[in-house]
């Protein structure tokens, strides 16, 4: 398997495994959210601790605003993380 492969289903392994905790193990809610954040992401999601923030940072991921994050939505957030760690690794040279 090659090194992007590996990526891609790594990324479907870690949404699978803090989705699948509650009923619907295709969504995630907002707790599971939050866990993902907070043991995946480490400091870059500090600011999830409050609720406020984590209520925002929700709303914002939940493009088709039915109360979960999908899969579709967390890709999309993983994304834009990743375009912007790029951004600031290229910056750096
Ligand atoms: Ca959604």
């Amino acid at each position: 398997m090659s090194q992007l492969q590996a990526t891609m289903i790594s990324l479907i392994d870690v949404f699978r495994q803090y989705a699948g905790t509650d009923k619907d193990a295709n969504t995630l809610s907002k707790g599971e959210l939050k866990k993902l954040l907070t043991k995946e992401m480490g400091p870059m999601f500090e600011d999830c601790k409050d609720q406020v923030s984590l209520d925002k940072l929700f709303k914002d991921l939940d493009s088709n605003a039915d109360g979960t994050v999908d899969f579709k939505e967390f890709v999309n957030m993983v994304t834009c993380i990743t375009i912007l760690c790029h951004e600031q690794l290229s910056a750096k040279k």
